[in-house]
């Protein structure tokens, strides 16, 4: 077992900073020392194996993704990156922990579904990973699986009002779920768009021959995502079972949290990096070049096809994620990491955006971007790292291990450069290492950098380099939820 101090540094929490050396032996975080001192007599630098030098840095426990999704078959395709690739970007950008969706598709067996995301991510991780369930057929043997989940460690499912025929369930199976949930103490993560409605919307459309990516959000009409909201809400009312709403983008859908939050209720909302950022108007409407598209936009939109969708920037939607996060109506963001390529993946909507995959990468950016709020003021330093590593871990069961740097923690630490840049993309000299051939965030500038990455007390990233390696990822076994009022 070796051991390594993190020397020099801000250590910043959820609830403070403080200057601070991190003691580590193996994999486990065993104190926070008074910084540069000798400790009870001992020169502590001069006996680690290793010493890490942070002066002038933030040291911040490891990002947790709470929602991505690694070889999806979704639209014909699979997402392009494996459990290898994904977490291998995943570590580049600080994150030490993903929380991947194990898919049952209608008509398969919760037990088969879960078995197949084990298989595939076993021994390929380069960073810690849990799942969560989608229950994509409620019926009488998904809810019988349903109860042997908490004991393997899965203590959240999904369903989605989205999706019919693929993973959709209806009011009726919304409601049975639920109140299975409420008995075992799971989670029910919902996707919340109001599916059928959106395909009625999409054929006409398609019918008049609106059939570029920008119309897919236009398909995707906010009213469809809060009516869902408002729906799950008061069907987790009902049920009494606690509700997370994965991938909040709407205004509307924000405020019905807020209310349902405002009368007490266990809801809550994870917004994305894009719907801070992105819009409808600038990139699902973008054009390749000028003058491209017979109405808005062309196929360059693509590279954005998201569920929900990028929101129009005038109606104010991005502003409102940003406020949720400070007022804590909404309360974390995880990334939805879901690429595909446009050859031969997005390309397989060209002429029909309804055949477009859903889905952006952002896994490795999430920490940087959340960042840049910081240095733009929209949240403030504790925030982000409440948001993006310790509600993660206290809302899926992970808190003590994961989520907070302490005793007795699990040494996944980030030392991060408030006086580095990042410069996202492709394109010469930025940096990007899923397996994408674009990137849904080229161009982006950050006013900071992560610089050393520890999982477990390995060193996974420093100097520019990646040192960690497939397989060092474990399964994670996570607890109940504990974050419920
Ligand atoms: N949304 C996406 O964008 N991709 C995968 C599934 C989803 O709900
Ligand atoms: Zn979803
Ligand atoms: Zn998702």
């Amino acid at each position: 077992m070796s051991t390594m101090l993190v020397q020099g540094g801000t250590v910043v929490s959820s609830t403070g900073r403080t200057r601070a050396d991190v003691l580590v032996d193996g994999e486990k975080i065993v104190a926070l020392l008074a910084p540069g001192q000798a400790t009870l007599g001992v020169d502590v630098a001069g006996s680690v194996d290793t010493v890490i030098d942070a002066t002038g840095r933030y040291v911040i426990p490891g990002g947790i993704d709470a929602h991505t999704h690694m070889e999806l078959p979704f639209g014909g395709t699979n997402a392009s990156d494996t459990f290898e690739t994904g977490t291998i970007a995943a570590a580049w950008g600080g994150t030490t922990s993903i929380i991947d969706f194990a898919v049952q598709r209608t008509g398969e067996r919760v037990e088969t579904g879960l078995a197949a995301w084990h298989d595939k991510a076993a021994g390929n991780c380069a960073v810690d990973y849990g799942f969560h369930q989608i229950v994509g057929g409620v019926d009488e043997y998904s809810l019988k699986a349903m109860a042997t989940l908490a004991d393997e460690g899965i203590t959240s499912y999904k369903l989605f009002m989205a999706y019919p025929g693929v993973f959709y369930s209806d009011d009726a199976q919304i409601l049975t779920a639920m109140q299975k949930a409420a008995e075992l103490g799971l989670l029910t993560m919902m996707h919340a768009e109001n599916g059928p409605a959106i395909d009625v919307l999409a054929q006409q459309l398609y019918d008049q021959g609106k059939t570029t990516p920008y119309f897919h959000g236009v398909a995707r009409a906010w009213q469809l995502e809060e009516e869902a909201t408002h729906r799950a809400i008061m069907l987790a009312d009902l049920t009494e079972a606690p509700l997370y709403v994965v991938h909040v983008s709407a205004k509307q859908a924000v405020a019905q949290l807020a209310a349902a939050r405002d009368r007490g209720k266990n809801v809550f909302g994870e917004t994305c990096p894009q719907y801070l950022y992105l819009s409808l108007e600038e990139q699902l409407g973008a054009l390749s070049s000028p003058g491209d598209g017979p109405d808005w936009g062309d196929f360059e939109g693509a590279k954005w096809v998201c569920s929900t969708p990028l929101r129009s920037r005038a109606e104010g939607h991005q502003a409102a994620m940003w406020q949720g996060l400070r007022t804590n109506d909404l309360q974390m963001v995880s990334t939805d990491h879901c690429p595909f390529c446009m050859k031969d993946q997005k390309e397989l909507g060209k002429g029909d955006f309804r055949a477009i995959p859903n889905g952006i990468g952002s896994i490795e950016h999430r920490l940087d971007l959340m960042y840049q709020g910081v240095v733009t003021g929209e949240i403030t330093l504790e925030r982000w790292v409440e948001l993006t590593s310790t509600t993660p871990a206290r809302m899926f069961g992970l808190y003590g291990v994961k989520g907070v740097l302490q005793p007795g923690a699990d040494a996944d630490i980030v030392v991060y450069d408030p006086a580095g840049h990042t410069a996202i993309g492709v394109g010469a000299g930025r940096t990007h290492h899923m397996n994408m051939d674009h990137s849904a965030w080229e161009g982006f500038e950050i006013d900071g950098h992560v610089d050393v990455v520890i999982s477990r007390g390995e060193v996974l990233v420093a100097d520019g380099e990646f040192h960690g390696r497939v397989g060092h990822g474990r399964y994670l076994k996570r607890g109940l939820s504990q974050y419920l009022l």
